[in-house]
């Protein structure tokens, strides 16, 4: 990195302004009096909201359980329109909510942070944006999503299309034409499976290309019933505060039966009753064994199997769209509206990739490995994201003596608690892999986090530490345990993003922490309980304050 000697300097340097970087920013600034810079690469507050404008994009978390809780007048205030909330109204919600704390001064958009360094004779960070800022940091965040390093696949000819094409989470802002356009959409995960519909209803003819078979359940999406919001608004601290110590941030609740007790009448009648009802509620409200326990798992599969065959009506088409390859929430688990009935458009065709995929694409369209030619004139990629590492990875982050963080996390990310990990020192990550992070419903574990994180930078101030570093040992115990709690679970048996098994090439290492929002937040405030326990704290050699 070259010469700072006569940078800015400040307390905190927070990198994106999601949900994550705005609380951040609130936190250390207003709470703790902190001197902080935000650097956002969007144009506006947001995060994945900012991006993610496909038709149909919007929030599988309730609306009224989809917000900061950490202001009471912020959440009486609020109204939402939808039951799920739709991608403008987050991004409204996140506007009003930087207006109203007043966040934007701080926050510098247009800018990417490019690399992070840190000093080990000055304990200092050295940041650096593509704008040419730089910067020194004593402490820096990260607050840059799970999921927002999109992947096109390289497949041979895409430069020679002569069509459009776009990713799902780089929408263009001012939507996409596809009156009476021939289009194509690769990928049928979560963005895949809420754009199909809508771009069926829009466009002349659509053809999916499938690489794996879903399970996805009704979203029963309607407009918000008024006089539940009311009942939320009356009881909204209890509600949060149940979604804080549940299982997946949801205050839902759970069952603690298992699908075996039961006879096989009965079963059919709780998931029937649960499919009616929509949402995650099939998942958590059924039975207690249908993410750990293989039977019970394939009891929930066939009964969606069977729906799928029920709905669809072209008996071939059914059965390609049936998932058999792998256990029911294995891979990140769906809610729909309309997606199996959309298969029953004249205007829609489904092409399965697995067994024939998508050799080149040409500069009319696309070709399988059967010889099938595909005419477009417009190419969706559905087709995800680097998670969980990809965006570390896109900045040249390096800790003590220069050690890069790729490098140590080139066969999987190592994390103490999925907040800090070795080597890095004075660097936080909020929903980092092996947190919680993408199993829950995202504002409840960012709350958590950005509040570890001041509670922690408070405590270092006042105890005069400047430097805190995340001990090598705590983080192999973490490491273990996260890997322990996965091999429990049914997450194991998919090629997922949560095991980076989307992206050529990339470790196959489950990322995320499945053993639940609540156990998690009590190990968390344990450690905190304990004079954190885990890090390894020190005085820097030159301390710099902040003007
Ligand atoms: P996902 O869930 O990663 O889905 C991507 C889809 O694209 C999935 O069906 C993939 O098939 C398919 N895909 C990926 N790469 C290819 C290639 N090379 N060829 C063909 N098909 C491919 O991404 P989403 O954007 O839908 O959702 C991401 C998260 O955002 C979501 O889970 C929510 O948390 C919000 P595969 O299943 O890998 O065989």
């Amino acid at each position: 990195m070259t010469d700072t000697t006569s940078t800015t300097h400040y307390d905190a340097v927070v990198i994106g302004a999601g949900f994550a970087g705005m609380y951040m920013l609130k936190k250390l600034r207003d709470d703790l009096g902190m001197k902080t810079q935000v650097y956002e690469r969007g144009s506006g507050v947001g995060g994945t909201w900012f991006w993610n404008r496909y038709p149909g994009a919007r929030c599988d978390s309730e609306s009224y359980i989809y917000c900061f809780s950490f202001d009471d007048d912020l959440l009486q205030e609020w109204n939402w329109s939808g039951k799920y909330p739709e991608q403008p109204e987050i991004l409204t919600y996140l506007n009003h909510v930087a207006d109203r704390f007043d966040l934007r001064n701080e926050i510098q958009f247009n800018t990417s942070v490019t690399a992070a360094h840190f000093n080990d004779d000055t304990g200092l960070w050295e940041v650096e944006t593509d704008q040419g800022d730089r910067v020194t940091a004593q402490y820096v965040v990260t607050a840059i999503g799970c999921i927002s390093t999109g992947q096109v696949p390289q497949i041979p000819g895409l430069d020679s299309f002569e069509g459009d094409w776009y990713h799902t989470g780089a929408w263009p802002h001012d939507g996409v034409e596809f009156e009476g356009k021939r289009v194509a959409v690769i990928g049928t995960g979560s963005s895949g499976v809420q754009s199909i519909p809508v771009i069926a209803r829009e466009s002349k003819h659509l053809t999916v290309f499938q690489r794996t078979p879903q399970y996805t359940i009704p979203a029963r999406h309607e407009t918000v019933d008024q006089e539940f919001l009311k009942e939320v608004k009356a009881n909204y601290t209890e509600i949060m505060q149940k979604s804080k110590v549940s299982a997946a941030g949801m205050p839902y609740e759970f069952s603690e039966k298992s699908a075996l007790e039961v006879s096989d009448e009965e079963r059919t009648a709780t998931y029937e009753a649960l499919w009616q009802k929509g949402g995650f509620n099939f998942l958590f409200g059924a039975y207690a064994d249908i993410s750990t326990d293989r039977r019970a798992n394939d009891t929930a599969a066939e009964f969606i199997r069977g729906k799928i065959r029920e709905i669809v009506k072209d008996p071939e088409t059914a059965e390609k769209l049936l998932p058999r390859d792998h256990p029911f929430a294995s891979k990140r688990a769906l809610i729909d509206t309309n997606y199996f009935d959309t298969y029953n458009r004249d205007n829609v065709d489904l092409v399965d990739i697995r067994h024939f995929p998508i050799e080149e694409i040409t500069p009319t369209g696309l070709r399988t490995a059967d010889g099938e030619e595909y005419e477009v004139d417009t190419i969706v990629f559905a087709t995800g994201y680097d998670a969980m590492t990809g965006t570390f990875f896109n900045i040249d982050i390096k800790g003590r003596e220069g050690r890069e963080l790729k490098e140590k996390w080139h066969g999987g990310p190592t994390t103490y608690l999925g907040l800090a990990t070795a080597d890095f020192p004075n660097m936080f990550m909020i929903t980092g892999p092996q947190s919680p992070s993408v199993l829950s419903n995202m504002p409840v574990s960012i709350e958590q986090h950005v509040e570890w994180i001041a509670d922690f930078v408070e405590y270092l101030r006042e105890h005069a530490i400047d430097v805190v570093d995340a001990d090598p040992q705590a983080e192999v115990e973490w490491v273990q345990h996260v890997s322990d709690i996965a091999d429990q679970t049914m997450y194991m048996l998919a090629d997922s993003w949560y095991l980076g098994a989307n992206i050529p090439g990339k470790p196959r290492v489950f990322m995320p922490y499945a053993g639940g929002v609540g156990p998690y937040r009590e190990r968390c405030d344990e450690i905190a309980a304990a004079g954190y326990e885990g890090f390894n704290m020190s005085e820097a050699k030159e301390p710099v304050l902040a003007d």
